[in-house]
């Protein structure tokens, strides 16, 4: 047969498959397919119950959430020192009134907790919140949280763990049983941000370190996360960094990244996640309320990723200006993964167009989001909210493909979700061994939605 003959007797080839979706049913399979995969969560401050009062829920919790904190001093006249004297009861009381009551709730962050008073069938106009408080009372925290991370479509949640945390580092010295859910992630923020404060801690658990990071320090570092490590099995080591975050620089914190924590988180095969951008405290009156955010030169971060190619980085920043760089250095590092919107860009029209910017240039190579959740119930809604936006935009990435010519089926889609919210991380982290298979994950997310 000659090639002319053979191309006739196949399928014209600019003709979709047959088990191509037709545009009509493009949106819809792309929503269930999203809401039936179950997420990973790869950023929370989350923790599971055996961590006690350091793992937050509930209804004061939620409106005490620092995000509408800030919101809330823009409403009241309270000053930020009264504020910070009442009881959390009463400053709930205070954000639901001024917020909720006084003011629509139109913000993300306050439609956000209407979203979690619907999903649990509780008033969302009430005057009061004594019917939210006694429901919340009432649930049995083991059972509640399941049921939470259940209702958000999220098989697994990474919490954020400080091994100098005076309340959590007795938790892990008692000995801890891992929990299926919740994985660890080793966070360096007090060590690497702020060395002069914190060495004395090292020293006060074993280790030979010094002020000037001199001498046996950055050896003893490492004998550090190793020991932190074994007890924690994380799933990576983690850093927050200011704007103004520069390397290699003369300075204590070059020096521990380079010769101590990189070093030590490639001999663990663990990837190093970077948050940079924050301005911490630059309104200390509103304490956790009170951090900013700022443009940073990435510089720093290529220069990582070309010095450390058998490093793994995981990269979120926090301006919105470095966010197509971002995207250009993960064109040119196999090395970055870009992952998640994070606080200040978690807003639908930011997300939005940063979430299309990746899959323009990077298509499934990224993580889309974490959720950064630090009351356990806010998984629900930031999680539902991913999807909404998620669904519009995959929809329409698979509409321009169709158009382009290339037919795209049911399972193309679960493979570019699952690859998305699980497998580029699974496959980064030692998650990877662990988990169930997404089968069984789908399985249950299937069972989820149609109960
Ligand atoms: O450093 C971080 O992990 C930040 O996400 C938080 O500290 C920040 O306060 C936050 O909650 C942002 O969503
Ligand atoms: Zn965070």
């Amino acid at each position: 047969m000659d090639a002319r003959s053979s191309r006739q007797s196949k399928r014209p080839r600019n003709l979709p498959s047959a088990d191509a979706l037709i545009p009509s049913q493009i949106e819809p399979v792309v929503e269930e397919v999203l809401s039936s995969t179950p997420f990973i969560d790869i950023h929370t401050h989350l923790f599971p119950p055996a961590f006690g009062k350091l793992g937050l829920w509930g209804i004061d919790e939620l409106l005490t959430y620092h995000y509408l904190e800030a919101e809330f001093f823009r409403s009241s006249d309270i000053r930020p020192e009264r504020y910070w004297k009442l009881s959390k009861r009463e400053q709930a009381d205070a954000i639901w009134q001024v917020l909720f009551v006084e003011n629509t709730p139109i913000s993300e962050a306050t439609r956000g907790i209407i979203a979690v008073l619907k999903a649990f069938e509780l008033p969302a106009q009430s005057a009061d919140l004594e019917e939210a408080r006694s429901f919340f009372k009432a649930q049995p925290i083991e059972s509640h949280s399941q049921r939470v991370l259940q209702m958000a479509g999220v098989s697994t949640v990474v919490m954020t763990n400080d091994p100098l945390d005076p309340g959590e580092q007795s938790v892990w010295m008692n000995g801890l049983k891992p929990h299926p859910q919740f994985h660890s992630a080793l966070r360096l923020d007090r060590v690497l941000c702020d060395w002069g404060g914190h060495w004395q801690q090292l020293v006060k658990q074993g280790y030979d370190v010094d002020a000037q990071a001199s001498g046996k320090t950055t050896r003893e570092i490492r004998k550090f996360l190793f020991d932190w490590d074994e007890r924690m099995h994380p799933v990576y080591m983690a850093v927050s960094l200011p704007d103004s975050f520069q390397f290699p620089e003369d300075a204590i914190q070059s020096k521990l990244l380079a010769e101590a924590v990189i070093p030590s988180s490639r001999e663990l095969d663990l990837p190093l996640s970077l948050m940079i951008g924050v301005r911490r405290q630059v309104n200390p009156r509103l304490h956790l309320a009170g951090d900013a955010a700022g443009r940073a030169d990435l510089r720093a971060l290529e220069n990582l990723c070309r010095m450390f190619p058998d490093n793994r980085f995981l990269v979120s920043v926090l301006s919105r200006e470095n966010q197509h760089e971002l995207c250009v250095y993960a064109r040119k590092f196999n090395n970055l993964m870009p992952f998640g919107c994070w606080w200040f860009l978690n807003n639908p029209s930011i997300v939005e167009e940063i979430t299309r910017e990746r899959i323009e240039m990077l298509g499934t190579s990224f993580v889309p989001q974490h959720s950064d959740a630090r009351v356990l119930e806010q998984l629900i809604y930031k999680w539902q909210n991913t999807r909404t936006m998620l669904t519009r935009l995959l929809a329409n990435t698979y509409r321009l493909l169709s158009n382009s010519g290339r037919g795209i089926r049911r399972r193309d889609i679960e493979r570019d979700v699952a690859r998305l919210f699980r497998s580029n991380f699974e496959k980064w982290t030692r998650l990877n061994a662990t988990v169930s298979p997404l089968s069984d994950l789908r399985q249950k997310g299937h069972e989820r939605k149609n109960r």
